[in-house]
């Protein structure tokens, strides 16, 4: 099989790249080695920046998201026994965020491309890339118990943080750049209504917690735990007096309980690949970078990958061009070490460590309360969290 462009993961990235394409008359093979069912429903993000939205949107996924999809305009930070609210438009000249599950999010664009697209292969597991060097790289990948061969003109590894992709880069070319945090997530999915009609970020001498939802019946929160936590230990009860316990403030009320639907527990940590381009591979979304999920950044990174490598895909086919495609790498990489900053900060502004000292949570404290009081501080924390500009020929750079 010959394809324009070999897509290997059908995660937002991949399936996301695969429409966008499509849009602009290109052809592509997407691979993903999990079924249908198993990447629809994959718990993860929900906070989608403002260009995440238009680019959806404009891809056509956007009909659903816009009927179902919540706009937050701002947040809520909780710290001390306080409560502070950010709020987003009067700080970003108007921008705010949609919170729309990362799974319906798939779902939307697995739908339009097998009713639209070209082929979209489930149960396929991409093994290697050859010759990425050259003018034809090759993708050996199983289906169907068969090994098969792929030939491109590009491949592009939307394949996340454990692809095969980035191994086509050759081993003295590529540098990672990697921290992990010593604490995790619990992250619990549950049917009851969510406690607040914004997000809440709380930090508290009993550690992290943050309120989110996924809709007006349903809440989704995460409570930072030791490393190798196990869920046996955290009863439903256990998890509920806990969030109770690091979101109070003055004035709040405690959570709505209801039957936990899901729980799980997240390493944290923060990757970065470069570079993300070398011959005729690319390297989009998680199998470049990964961040904590503190600034709500993963989701939206990857799909400003996308955007900016269907830009330069499109400008090839049309112009004949490689200018973008060059750039790639170094236009994605502006962004994403930024993003990567905004991650860490929130991260460790929020988040307490074992034997943390006195001195240095009063140093947390007082970056907080500088957020809370200072509208130069809290604009910079709003214009992270909206989403700085993606790195797109002509885009206003001032944001
Ligand atoms: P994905 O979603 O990991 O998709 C990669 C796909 O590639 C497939 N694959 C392969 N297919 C074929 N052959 C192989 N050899 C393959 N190896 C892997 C995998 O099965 C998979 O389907 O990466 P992508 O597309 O780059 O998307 C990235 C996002 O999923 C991720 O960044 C976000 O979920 C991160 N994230 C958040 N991002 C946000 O923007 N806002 C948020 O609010 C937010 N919250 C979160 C998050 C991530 C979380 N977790 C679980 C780490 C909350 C959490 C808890
Ligand atoms: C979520 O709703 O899953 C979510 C929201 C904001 C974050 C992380 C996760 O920062």
């Amino acid at each position: 099989m010959h394809t324009t462009v070999g897509i290997l993961g059908g995660g937002p990235a991949g399936l996301l790249l695969a429409r966008l394409l499509h849009l602009a008359g290109i052809d592509s093979v997407v691979l993903e080695n999990r079924t249908r069912a198993y990447v629809e429903q994959r718990q993860r993000a929900g906070i989608l920046e403002q260009t995440t939205v238009e680019t959806l949107r404009a891809a056509g996924a956007g009909e659903r998201m816009d009927r179902e999809g919540l706009v937050h305009h701002g947040i809520d930070l909780r710290f001390d026994g306080r409560s502070h609210r950010i709020g987003f438009p009067e700080l970003t000249g108007g921008r705010s965020v949609v919170l729309y599950a990362q799974t319906e999010v798939v779902k939307d664009l697995v739908a339009l491309h097998l009713a639209e697209g070209g082929p979209l292969l489930f149960e396929a597991e991409a093994h290697a890339v050859d010759g990425a060097d050259t003018d034809r790289p090759a993708v050996r990948y199983t289906h169907q118990g068969r090994e098969q061969t792929l030939t491109c003109d590009y491949v592009v590894g939307c394949d996340g943080f454990h692809g095969v992709v980035r191994n086509a880069i050759p081993e003295h070319l590529r540098r990672t750049y990697e921290r992990t945090y010593p604490y995790s997530w619990l992250g619990v999915l549950a049917d009851a209504p969510p406690v607040h009609d914004e997000l809440v970020y709380a930090h508290s001498g009993r550690g992290f917690a943050l309120a989110s939802m996924r809709s007006p019946v349903v809440s989704r929160c995460y409570l930072q735990v030791p490393d190798a936590t196990h869920l046996d230990d955290w009863p439903d009860g256990r998890i509920w007096d806990e969030l109770d316990a690091r979101l109070a403030a003055d004035g709040s009320r405690p959570l709505h309980r209801g039957p936990i639907t899901a729980r799980s527990v997240l390493p944290m940590r923060s990757h970065v690949t470069e570079p993300m381009h070398w011959g005729r591979v690319f390297l989009a979304g998680d199998a470049a970078h990964i961040v904590p999920p503190t600034g709500a950044k993963g989701l939206n990174l990857a799909v400003a990958d996308v955007l900016v490598l269907a830009r330069a895909l499109t400008e090839r086919y049309a112009t004949g061009s490689a200018e973008l495609l060059d750039a790639y790498s170094a236009t994605c990489l502006k962004r994403v070490w930024r993003a990567e900053h905004f991650s860490w900060f929130m991260t460790t502004t929020l988040h307490s460590e074992v034997g943390q000292s006195p001195f240095d949570t009063r140093l947390q404290l007082s970056q907080l309360d500088r957020i809370a009081t200072s509208p130069h501080a809290a604009a910079e924390l709003a214009h992270n969290y909206v989403g700085l500009p993606v790195g797109l020929p002509g885009e206003s750079p001032s944001r």
